[in-house]
Protein backbone atom coordinates (compact mmCIF):
# COMPACT_ATOMS: atom_id res chain seq x y z
CA UNK A 1 0.00 0.00 0.00
CA UNK A 2 3.03 2.24 0.68
CA UNK A 3 4.02 2.01 -2.56
CA UNK A 4 0.81 3.66 -4.21
CA UNK A 5 0.78 6.23 -1.79
CA UNK A 6 4.61 6.96 -2.49
CA UNK A 7 4.01 6.72 -5.99
CA UNK A 8 0.93 9.17 -6.11
CA UNK A 9 3.23 11.45 -3.94
CA UNK A 10 5.67 11.55 -6.33
CA UNK A 11 3.81 11.50 -9.56
CA UNK A 12 1.34 14.45 -8.20
CA UNK A 13 4.51 16.87 -7.61
CA UNK A 14 3.25 18.00 -4.15
CA UNK A 15 1.48 21.33 -5.46
CA UNK A 16 -1.56 21.80 -7.60
CA UNK A 17 -2.79 19.19 -10.12
CA UNK A 18 -1.86 20.72 -13.41
CA UNK A 19 -1.15 17.87 -15.06
CA UNK A 20 -2.19 19.36 -18.44
CA UNK A 21 -0.80 17.34 -21.97
CA UNK A 22 2.61 17.51 -22.86
CA UNK A 23 3.92 19.84 -20.03
CA UNK A 24 6.50 19.48 -17.80
CA UNK A 25 5.03 17.60 -15.19
CA UNK A 26 3.15 15.21 -17.47
CA UNK A 27 6.08 14.49 -19.26
CA UNK A 28 8.43 14.20 -15.99
CA UNK A 29 5.54 11.60 -15.40
CA UNK A 30 5.23 9.72 -18.28
CA UNK A 31 9.22 9.23 -18.30
CA UNK A 32 8.87 8.66 -14.79
CA UNK A 33 6.77 5.41 -15.62
CA UNK A 34 9.09 4.04 -18.20
CA UNK A 35 12.25 3.93 -15.88
CA UNK A 36 9.58 2.42 -12.93
CA UNK A 37 8.13 0.07 -15.40
CA UNK A 38 11.63 -0.99 -16.85
CA UNK A 39 12.93 -2.08 -13.04
CA UNK A 40 10.41 -3.99 -13.12
CA UNK A 41 10.76 -6.00 -15.88
CA UNK A 42 8.22 -4.07 -18.17
CA UNK A 43 9.19 -3.42 -21.94
CA UNK A 44 8.55 0.39 -22.18
CA UNK A 45 6.59 1.15 -25.59
CA UNK A 46 5.95 5.23 -26.91
CA UNK A 47 3.53 5.96 -29.46
CA UNK A 48 3.62 9.15 -31.65
CA UNK A 49 1.34 10.53 -29.46
CA UNK A 50 3.03 10.24 -26.18
CA UNK A 51 0.67 6.84 -25.12
CA UNK A 52 3.03 4.68 -22.49
CA UNK A 53 2.78 1.20 -22.75
CA UNK A 54 4.68 -1.06 -20.14
CA UNK A 55 4.17 -4.49 -21.43
CA UNK A 56 4.41 -7.21 -18.39
CA UNK A 57 5.75 -11.12 -19.72
CA UNK A 58 3.27 -13.71 -19.85
CA UNK A 59 4.40 -17.79 -20.41
CA UNK A 60 3.00 -17.07 -23.92
CA UNK A 61 4.08 -13.96 -25.72
CA UNK A 62 0.31 -13.59 -27.29
CA UNK A 63 -1.78 -10.49 -26.65
CA UNK A 64 -1.86 -8.84 -23.53
CA UNK A 65 -5.04 -8.34 -21.76
CA UNK A 66 -4.86 -4.50 -20.05
CA UNK A 67 -5.29 -1.95 -17.68
CA UNK A 68 -4.48 1.42 -17.44
CA UNK A 69 -6.40 5.05 -17.81
CA UNK A 70 -4.88 8.82 -18.62
CA UNK A 71 -1.99 10.80 -17.29
CA UNK A 72 -3.36 14.25 -17.49
CA UNK A 73 -5.75 15.71 -15.91
CA UNK A 74 -7.92 18.83 -15.76
CA UNK A 75 -6.82 22.32 -14.77
CA UNK A 76 -6.64 22.79 -10.87
CA UNK A 77 -7.80 18.83 -10.73
CA UNK A 78 -7.66 16.44 -7.88
CA UNK A 79 -4.60 14.21 -7.13
CA UNK A 80 -6.39 10.42 -8.31
CA UNK A 81 -8.43 11.00 -11.78
CA UNK A 82 -6.61 9.31 -14.39
CA UNK A 83 -3.18 8.65 -12.31
CA UNK A 84 -5.38 6.15 -9.63
CA UNK A 85 -5.82 4.01 -13.23
CA UNK A 86 -2.33 4.04 -14.04
CA UNK A 87 -0.61 4.13 -10.86
CA UNK A 88 -3.00 1.42 -8.88
CA UNK A 89 -3.10 -0.34 -12.00
CA UNK A 90 0.93 -1.09 -11.84
CA UNK A 91 0.44 -1.77 -8.24
CA UNK A 92 -2.08 -4.31 -9.09
CA UNK A 93 0.04 -6.11 -11.42
CA UNK A 94 3.27 -6.13 -8.80
CA UNK A 95 0.90 -7.95 -6.40
CA UNK A 96 -0.11 -10.42 -8.80
CA UNK A 97 3.39 -11.01 -10.00
CA UNK A 98 4.81 -11.52 -6.98
CA UNK A 99 1.83 -13.66 -5.66
CA UNK A 100 1.35 -15.90 -8.60
CA UNK A 101 4.50 -15.51 -10.25
CA UNK A 102 4.31 -15.57 -14.62
CA UNK A 103 1.08 -15.46 -15.14
CA UNK A 104 0.00 -17.62 -19.02
CA UNK A 105 -0.41 -14.18 -21.27
CA UNK A 106 1.34 -10.71 -20.96
CA UNK A 107 -0.42 -7.81 -18.94
CA UNK A 108 -0.38 -4.31 -20.53
CA UNK A 109 -0.38 -1.32 -18.06
CA UNK A 110 -1.51 1.84 -20.53
CA UNK A 111 -0.68 5.43 -19.60
CA UNK A 112 -3.30 7.34 -22.13
CA UNK A 113 -1.81 10.72 -23.15
CA UNK A 114 -4.57 12.66 -22.82
CA UNK A 115 -8.34 12.26 -22.22
CA UNK A 116 -9.54 15.34 -20.29
CA UNK A 117 -9.65 17.90 -23.26
CA UNK A 118 -8.52 20.46 -21.54
CA UNK A 119 -4.83 22.02 -23.09
CA UNK A 120 -6.77 21.80 -26.56
CA UNK A 121 -10.03 21.54 -27.24
CA UNK A 122 -9.96 17.69 -28.38
CA UNK A 123 -10.31 15.07 -25.80
CA UNK A 124 -9.72 11.17 -25.30
CA UNK A 125 -6.45 12.00 -28.16
CA UNK A 126 -4.64 9.20 -26.47
CA UNK A 127 -7.45 6.43 -26.44
CA UNK A 128 -8.54 7.33 -29.60
CA UNK A 129 -5.12 7.54 -30.98
CA UNK A 130 -4.64 4.14 -29.92
CA UNK A 131 -7.67 2.48 -31.43
CA UNK A 132 -7.50 4.59 -34.91
CA UNK A 133 -10.65 6.76 -34.33
CA UNK A 134 -8.54 10.20 -33.65
CA UNK A 135 -9.78 13.04 -36.07
CA UNK A 136 -6.72 14.87 -36.70
CA UNK A 137 -8.59 17.59 -37.91
CA UNK A 138 -10.27 18.26 -34.66
CA UNK A 139 -6.95 19.08 -33.13
CA UNK A 140 -8.30 22.69 -32.19
CA UNK A 141 -5.54 25.35 -30.77
CA UNK A 142 -5.20 27.08 -27.39
CA UNK A 143 -3.89 30.14 -28.76
CA UNK A 144 -0.11 30.35 -29.17
CA UNK A 145 0.77 26.63 -29.78
CA UNK A 146 -1.11 23.60 -31.80
CA UNK A 147 -1.82 20.79 -30.33
CA UNK A 148 0.73 18.92 -32.91
CA UNK A 149 3.39 21.12 -32.13
CA UNK A 150 2.82 20.59 -28.56
CA UNK A 151 2.86 16.79 -29.49
CA UNK A 152 6.09 16.41 -31.36
CA UNK A 153 8.05 18.74 -28.49
CA UNK A 154 6.76 16.39 -26.04
CA UNK A 155 7.38 13.19 -27.33
CA UNK A 156 10.64 14.11 -29.04
CA UNK A 157 11.67 14.83 -25.31
CA UNK A 158 10.85 11.33 -24.27
CA UNK A 159 12.28 10.07 -27.61
CA UNK A 160 16.32 9.73 -25.87
CA UNK A 161 15.12 7.12 -23.44
CA UNK A 162 15.93 3.53 -23.63
CA UNK A 163 12.29 2.34 -24.74
CA UNK A 164 10.85 0.93 -27.98
CA UNK A 165 9.42 3.37 -30.68
CA UNK A 166 6.16 2.67 -32.44
CA UNK A 167 3.88 4.30 -34.49
CA UNK A 168 0.86 2.26 -33.70
CA UNK A 169 0.78 -0.35 -31.14
CA UNK A 170 -1.67 -3.81 -31.45
CA UNK A 171 -4.83 -3.51 -29.45
CA UNK A 172 -5.12 -5.83 -26.43
CA UNK A 173 -7.20 -9.18 -25.75
CA UNK A 174 -9.82 -6.76 -22.72
CA UNK A 175 -9.17 -3.94 -21.18
CA UNK A 176 -9.88 -2.91 -17.84
CA UNK A 177 -9.78 0.60 -16.08
CA UNK A 178 -9.27 1.52 -11.88
CA UNK A 179 -11.00 4.91 -11.19
CA UNK A 180 -12.44 6.76 -8.73
CA UNK A 181 -16.36 7.04 -9.16
CA UNK A 182 -16.01 11.21 -9.30
CA UNK A 183 -19.73 10.72 -7.58
CA UNK A 184 -21.36 10.26 -4.56
CA UNK A 185 -23.26 6.93 -4.74
CA UNK A 186 -20.37 4.60 -3.52
CA UNK A 187 -19.69 6.60 -0.04
CA UNK A 188 -23.52 7.49 0.72
CA UNK A 189 -24.69 3.42 -0.29
CA UNK A 190 -21.44 2.63 1.96
CA UNK A 191 -19.92 0.93 -0.85
CA UNK A 192 -16.20 -0.86 -0.99
CA UNK A 193 -16.60 -1.30 -5.26
CA UNK A 194 -18.33 0.33 -7.96
CA UNK A 195 -18.75 -1.94 -11.36
CA UNK A 196 -19.24 0.20 -14.52
CA UNK A 197 -22.57 -0.67 -16.67
CA UNK A 198 -22.12 2.25 -19.22
CA UNK A 199 -21.04 5.52 -19.50
CA UNK A 200 -23.48 8.90 -20.70
CA UNK A 201 -23.22 10.03 -24.03
CA UNK A 202 -21.33 13.62 -24.15
CA UNK A 203 -21.11 16.01 -26.67
CA UNK A 204 -19.07 19.53 -26.27
CA UNK A 205 -19.01 23.31 -28.02
CA UNK A 206 -17.02 25.87 -28.38
CA UNK A 207 -19.49 28.73 -28.81
CA UNK A 208 -18.71 32.66 -29.95
CA UNK A 209 -20.72 35.51 -30.27
CA UNK A 210 -19.31 38.46 -32.10
CA UNK A 211 -19.85 42.15 -31.09
CA UNK A 212 -18.01 45.56 -31.68
CA UNK A 213 -15.55 46.94 -29.01
CA UNK A 214 -16.87 50.68 -27.99
CA UNK A 215 -16.69 53.23 -25.82
CA UNK A 216 -18.74 52.43 -22.88
CA UNK A 217 -19.38 56.24 -21.92
CA UNK A 218 -20.38 57.44 -25.36
CA UNK A 219 -21.67 54.05 -26.93
CA UNK A 220 -25.39 54.66 -26.91
CA UNK A 221 -27.39 51.47 -25.66
CA UNK A 222 -29.23 50.87 -28.71
CA UNK A 223 -26.37 51.76 -30.78
CA UNK A 224 -23.96 49.07 -29.24
CA UNK A 225 -22.53 45.54 -30.15
CA UNK A 226 -22.27 43.91 -26.80
CA UNK A 227 -21.23 40.79 -27.08
CA UNK A 228 -21.40 40.13 -23.19
CA UNK A 229 -24.72 41.42 -23.23
CA UNK A 230 -25.86 38.53 -26.56
CA UNK A 231 -23.49 35.65 -24.36
CA UNK A 232 -25.54 35.94 -21.18
CA UNK A 233 -28.47 36.29 -22.94
CA UNK A 234 -27.95 33.29 -24.73
CA UNK A 235 -26.83 31.35 -21.79
CA UNK A 236 -29.63 32.14 -19.67
CA UNK A 237 -31.99 30.40 -22.56
CA UNK A 238 -29.73 27.81 -22.78
CA UNK A 239 -29.62 26.74 -19.32
CA UNK A 240 -34.07 27.48 -18.80
CA UNK A 241 -33.79 24.79 -22.17
CA UNK A 242 -31.63 22.27 -20.16
CA UNK A 243 -33.37 22.34 -16.87
CA UNK A 244 -36.89 22.11 -19.19
CA UNK A 245 -35.24 18.28 -20.56
CA UNK A 246 -34.52 14.59 -18.97
CA UNK A 247 -33.71 15.15 -15.62
CA UNK A 248 -30.59 12.80 -15.97
CA UNK A 249 -29.30 15.79 -18.35
CA UNK A 250 -26.39 17.40 -17.44
CA UNK A 251 -25.54 21.25 -18.96
CA UNK A 252 -22.53 22.64 -18.11
CA UNK A 253 -20.61 25.98 -19.09
CA UNK A 254 -17.24 25.68 -17.69
CA UNK A 255 -15.31 28.26 -19.48
CA UNK A 256 -15.65 31.97 -20.49
CA UNK A 257 -13.48 33.97 -22.57
CA UNK A 258 -14.12 37.66 -23.01
CA UNK A 259 -12.26 39.86 -25.36
CA UNK A 260 -10.62 42.48 -24.54
CA UNK A 261 -11.92 42.66 -21.13
CA UNK A 262 -11.70 45.99 -20.29
CA UNK A 263 -14.17 47.13 -17.66
CA UNK A 264 -14.60 50.58 -19.56
CA UNK A 265 -15.10 49.31 -23.15
CA UNK A 266 -18.09 47.13 -24.77
CA UNK A 267 -16.79 43.44 -25.36
CA UNK A 268 -16.18 43.01 -28.93
CA UNK A 269 -16.38 38.69 -28.54
CA UNK A 270 -16.88 36.11 -25.98
CA UNK A 271 -16.20 32.75 -26.48
CA UNK A 272 -17.79 29.82 -24.19
CA UNK A 273 -17.39 25.91 -23.59
CA UNK A 274 -20.50 23.60 -23.47
CA UNK A 275 -20.30 20.43 -21.98
CA UNK A 276 -23.83 18.24 -22.17
CA UNK A 277 -24.45 14.79 -21.35
CA UNK A 278 -27.16 12.30 -20.69
CA UNK A 279 -28.10 8.49 -20.07
CA UNK A 280 -29.24 7.77 -23.65
CA UNK A 281 -28.09 8.84 -26.86
CA UNK A 282 -31.58 9.89 -27.92
CA UNK A 283 -31.84 12.09 -25.10
CA UNK A 284 -29.01 13.88 -25.69
CA UNK A 285 -30.04 14.16 -29.30
CA UNK A 286 -33.06 15.54 -28.60
CA UNK A 287 -31.55 18.48 -26.20
CA UNK A 288 -28.91 18.97 -28.52
CA UNK A 289 -30.98 19.61 -31.54
CA UNK A 290 -33.28 22.22 -29.42
CA UNK A 291 -29.85 23.88 -28.20
CA UNK A 292 -28.45 24.25 -31.77
CA UNK A 293 -31.55 25.79 -33.32
CA UNK A 294 -31.31 28.47 -30.28
CA UNK A 295 -27.87 29.40 -31.23
CA UNK A 296 -28.89 29.49 -34.72
CA UNK A 297 -31.34 32.56 -33.74
CA UNK A 298 -28.79 34.02 -31.94
CA UNK A 299 -26.91 36.87 -33.72
CA UNK A 300 -23.49 36.97 -34.54
CA UNK A 301 -23.22 33.53 -33.52
CA UNK A 302 -20.92 30.72 -34.57
CA UNK A 303 -20.65 26.92 -32.47
CA UNK A 304 -17.92 24.41 -32.96
CA UNK A 305 -18.53 20.97 -32.12
CA UNK A 306 -15.06 19.78 -30.13
CA UNK A 307 -16.21 16.52 -28.96
CA UNK A 308 -19.42 14.11 -29.55
CA UNK A 309 -18.92 10.49 -27.06
CA UNK A 310 -22.29 8.24 -27.68
CA UNK A 311 -23.42 6.13 -24.73
CA UNK A 312 -21.14 3.44 -23.64
CA UNK A 313 -22.69 0.18 -22.40
CA UNK A 314 -19.50 -2.07 -20.87
CA UNK A 315 -18.56 -5.69 -20.91
CA UNK A 316 -21.41 -7.75 -18.53
CA UNK A 317 -19.12 -10.58 -18.66
CA UNK A 318 -16.49 -9.00 -17.13
CA UNK A 319 -18.71 -6.83 -15.01
CA UNK A 320 -20.27 -10.36 -13.87
CA UNK A 321 -16.82 -11.82 -13.10
CA UNK A 322 -15.61 -8.93 -11.18
CA UNK A 323 -18.87 -9.04 -9.51
CA UNK A 324 -17.94 -12.94 -8.46
CA UNK A 325 -14.82 -12.03 -7.12
CA UNK A 326 -15.49 -9.11 -5.22
CA UNK A 327 -18.25 -11.37 -3.40
CA UNK A 328 -15.27 -13.71 -2.72
CA UNK A 329 -12.93 -11.10 -2.06
CA UNK A 330 -15.93 -9.71 0.34
CA UNK A 331 -16.06 -6.87 -0.89
CA UNK A 332 -19.24 -4.62 -0.87
CA UNK A 333 -20.31 -3.83 -4.21
CA UNK A 334 -22.81 -2.28 -6.57
CA UNK A 335 -23.47 -1.64 -10.23
CA UNK A 336 -23.54 1.66 -11.74
CA UNK A 337 -23.69 4.16 -14.28
CA UNK A 338 -20.97 6.47 -15.09
CA UNK A 339 -21.68 10.44 -15.64
CA UNK A 340 -17.98 11.00 -15.96
CA UNK A 341 -16.80 9.83 -19.72
CA UNK A 342 -13.60 7.72 -19.71
CA UNK A 343 -10.98 5.95 -22.19
CA UNK A 344 -12.54 2.99 -21.25
CA UNK A 345 -15.49 4.21 -23.75
CA UNK A 346 -13.46 4.46 -26.89
CA UNK A 347 -11.62 1.29 -25.50
CA UNK A 348 -15.22 -0.93 -25.45
CA UNK A 349 -15.85 -0.30 -29.09
CA UNK A 350 -12.94 -2.49 -30.47
CA UNK A 351 -12.16 -4.67 -27.33
CA UNK A 352 -14.23 -5.95 -24.23
CA UNK A 353 -13.96 -3.41 -21.56
CA UNK A 354 -14.74 -2.97 -17.99
CA UNK A 355 -14.18 -0.20 -14.99
CA UNK A 356 -14.20 -1.03 -11.11
CA UNK A 357 -14.93 2.40 -9.18
CA UNK A 358 -13.42 2.77 -5.60
CA UNK A 359 -15.31 5.92 -3.82
CA UNK A 360 -14.81 9.56 -3.72
CA UNK A 361 -15.32 11.27 -0.18
CA UNK A 362 -18.30 13.50 -0.48
CA UNK A 363 -18.44 12.58 -4.03
CA UNK A 364 -15.81 15.52 -4.93
CA UNK A 365 -13.59 15.51 -8.14
CA UNK A 366 -12.25 17.69 -10.99
CA UNK A 367 -10.76 19.83 -7.83
CA UNK A 368 -8.12 20.17 -5.41
CA UNK A 369 -10.73 18.47 -2.34
CA UNK A 370 -10.90 15.13 -4.51
CA UNK A 371 -9.92 12.58 -2.14
CA UNK A 372 -10.45 8.78 -1.65
CA UNK A 373 -9.40 6.93 1.32
CA UNK A 374 -6.21 4.45 1.14
CA UNK A 375 -7.72 1.51 2.43
CA UNK A 376 -10.45 2.32 -0.41
CA UNK A 377 -7.56 2.94 -2.91
CA UNK A 378 -5.77 -0.50 -1.76
CA UNK A 379 -9.56 -2.41 -2.51
CA UNK A 380 -9.49 -1.12 -5.86
CA UNK A 381 -6.21 -2.10 -6.65
CA UNK A 382 -6.39 -6.09 -4.75
CA UNK A 383 -9.47 -6.26 -6.76
CA UNK A 384 -7.82 -5.13 -10.16
CA UNK A 385 -5.43 -7.68 -9.50
CA UNK A 386 -7.67 -10.75 -8.79
CA UNK A 387 -9.05 -9.62 -12.25
CA UNK A 388 -6.49 -9.42 -13.97
CA UNK A 389 -4.63 -12.42 -12.75
CA UNK A 390 -8.07 -14.63 -13.73
CA UNK A 391 -8.19 -13.06 -17.35
CA UNK A 392 -4.50 -13.24 -17.96
CA UNK A 393 -4.86 -16.96 -17.17
CA UNK A 394 -8.16 -17.46 -18.91
O1 LIG B 1 -15.14 15.05 -18.04
C1 LIG B 1 -15.17 13.87 -17.73
O2 LIG B 1 -16.21 13.29 -17.58
C2 LIG B 1 -13.91 13.08 -17.52
O3 LIG B 1 -13.45 13.30 -16.24
N1 LIG B 1 -12.95 13.36 -18.52
MN1 LIG C 1 6.10 20.06 -10.85
MN1 LIG D 1 -11.63 13.80 -15.48
MN1 LIG E 1 -10.72 10.28 -15.67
Amino acid sequence: MTQLLDLLDQFTHQHDQNRLVYNQDWLANQRDLIFLGQRCGATAIVDDYGNVYLDFPGQINDQPVATGSHMDTVKYGGRYDGLYGVLGGFCAIQQLYEQHGIPKHPIRLISFSEEEGNRFLAAFTGSKYYTGTLQIEKLLDNQGITFDEARRLAVTQLQHLPYVKAQHVALPVTFTELHIEQGPRLAQNNKKIGLVTGIVAQNRYEVTVHGQANHAGTTPMAQRQDAIATASLLMTKLYALAADTAEDLTFTIGEIHVSPNVSNVVAESCRFTIDCRANTNDQLMTFVTKMLQLLEQSKRTSVIETLHVPATRLSDDLLTQNAALATQMNYSYQTLFSGAGHDSQIMSSFVPTTMIFVPSEAGISHAPAEYTKPADLLTGVTLLSASLFMQANG
